[in-house]
């Protein structure tokens, strides 16, 4: 019998503004963290950067009528916030807006719904020097970029995400600093937690103030599946530990309207959170609409410590990371199928009533056009049908999962990695920006069309 999702399923596909859209330094633009950081050197694989990426900013046309070709319902997209509001305060760029407004005009006359995400990690880099996520003001101003942007597309786009991955931007930013902007201090990692769950809520208010009822206003997280090495206590508590400032961290002011008291005592050393003012609590858990999952890979954890800069404040000392087992992305991700599965009931248990998106999902492998001019991709089939098929049993069991967008539409840009690793169902040749379909994106289509998997 096949696996077919329920009546009005969303099948999209996603991406990100650094990632795809290149014009850097067009129309107003200017540089965000990332445009920074991956100038510096060694900072990224091959000195790679954003500057030109997929030049989707110039082939809106044609990579509009590619989603259509595949035939999502949905098509999830970040705004750059530098190229809305160049010093990231004070008026909106117009010719910025003009981009998204074309965008969204023609994913609407092709019947693509419109999901934009605020802020998918291109913090402009002014805001950065004035201190960026670790100051209250970042969280303020990015209200102010909420309402510009909601002003002038609300009436067009009907699903807004505020942040995408907070915890990258987080503690990869400000605790590894792997990412931009590059900063290794575990205290200003966690103040830049906070202050992106005080921005979300704050954004959360403006949206609702801006945008017609009928919006659907969200949060996307990319929720840690952990495993204990083993059943002893220790190897348990790494987990929990884990589980705080991978997850709670997120969940339970927005949903809960609390901060993870384990989370605040296991980073006692670090700081006293006195960053935490009245009512930000309140603010953080406006309600939102839907809740959006990115799912990859699980993580094993046991009793140990790890190597520092680390992006897990306050468990590095306690917490060590194996390899999970199984075959493995280009990313050198496990796949584990059952890690989105788990995610997704641990969901439905924790919060009865939020509809669930799984925002991102999708692996990277070493794709290359053969000499006929093709692209064969049996691996990203495999994993998509696998992680569809979790989906598939996860809703049967219950999880209000309303949709599924995969990373990514285009071979794009990923973040310290450059150009080197392809997630895209489309594949970019980088020197001549030529997109070609792999087998992947006719395999989604067909998956599409039936409404679900072939079993
Ligand atoms: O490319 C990224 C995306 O920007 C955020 N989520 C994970 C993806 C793969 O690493």
């Amino acid at each position: 019998m096949n696996a077919l999702f329920p009546a009005g399923f969303r099948w999209g596909s996603a991406t990100a503004a650094y990632q795809i859209e290149g014009a850097a330094a067009e129309d107003g633009r200017t540089p965000s963290i990332w445009d920074t950081f991956s100038k510096a050197p060694g900072k990224v694989r091959n000195g790679d950067t954003g500057d030109i990426a997929a030049d989707h900013y110039h082939r809106v046309r044609e990579d509009v009528a590619l989603m259509k070709e595949v035939g999502i319902t949905d098509y999830r997209f970040s705004l750059s916030w530098p190229r809305i509001q160049p010093t990231g305060s004070g008026p909106a760029a117009q010719k910025g807006l003009d981009f998204y407004r074309s965008l969204v005009d023609e994913l609407l006359d092709a019947g693509i719904r419109p999901v934009a995400t605020l802020y998918h990690w291109d913090l402009p880099q002014e805001l950065e020097d004035a201190g960026g996520w670790p100051e209250r003001a970042t969280a303020e101003r990015f209200a102010e970029y909420a309402s510009l942007a909601a002003e002038a597309l609300g009436d067009r786009v009907p699903t807004w995400t505020t942040l995408n991955e907070p915890w990258c931007a987080a503690f990869l930013g400000y605790g590894s600093g792997v990412h931009a902007p590059g900063r290794t201090d575990e205290a200003a990692s966690l103040r830049a937690a906070h202050h992106l769950n005080l921005a979300h809520g704050l954004a959360v208010q403006a949206l609702r103030e801006a945008l017609p009822a009928s919006s659907e206003v969200s949060l996307t997280l990319n929720l840690h599946v952990i495993r204990a090495l083993s059943d002893t206590p220790e190897d348990r508590d790494a987990v929990r530990r884990i589980d705080a400032v991978g997850n709670r961290v997120f969940l339970d002011p927005v949903f809960h309207g609390r901060l993870p008291e384990d989370l605040v005592a296991d980073t006692a050393h670090l700081t006293d959170w006195s960053f935490v003012q009245d009512g930000d609590l309140k603010t953080i858990s406006t309600p939102i609409d839907s809740l959006g999952v990115n799912y990859y890979s699980p993580s094993v954890v046991a009793a140990g410590t790890s190597e520092t800069p680390s992006p897990w404040p306050g468990a590095s000392e306690r917490v060590r990371f194996l390899p999970a087992p199984g075959p493995r992305t280009a990313m050198d991700w496990p796949v584990d199928a059952d890690g989105l599965y788990e995610v997704l009931v641990r969901l439905r248990d924790e919060l009865p009533g939020v509809p669930l998106l799984i925002t991102e999902n999708g692996a990277a492998y070493d794709d290359y056009a053969d000499p006929e001019g093709e692209v064969h991709d049996p691996e990203r089939v495999a994993y998509l049908d696998a992680h569809l098929a979790a989906t598939h049993r996860a809703i049967a069991d219950g999880a209000d999962v309303r949709g599924y967008f995969l990373w990514s539409l285009l071979d794009n840009f990923e973040w310290a990695y450059g150009y080197g690793k392809r997630f895209g169902i489309v594949y970019v040749d980088f020197a001549s920006q030529r997109r070609t379909p792999k087998d992947s994106a006719r395999w989604y289509a067909q998956v599409i069309a039936r409404g679900g998997l072939l079993r």
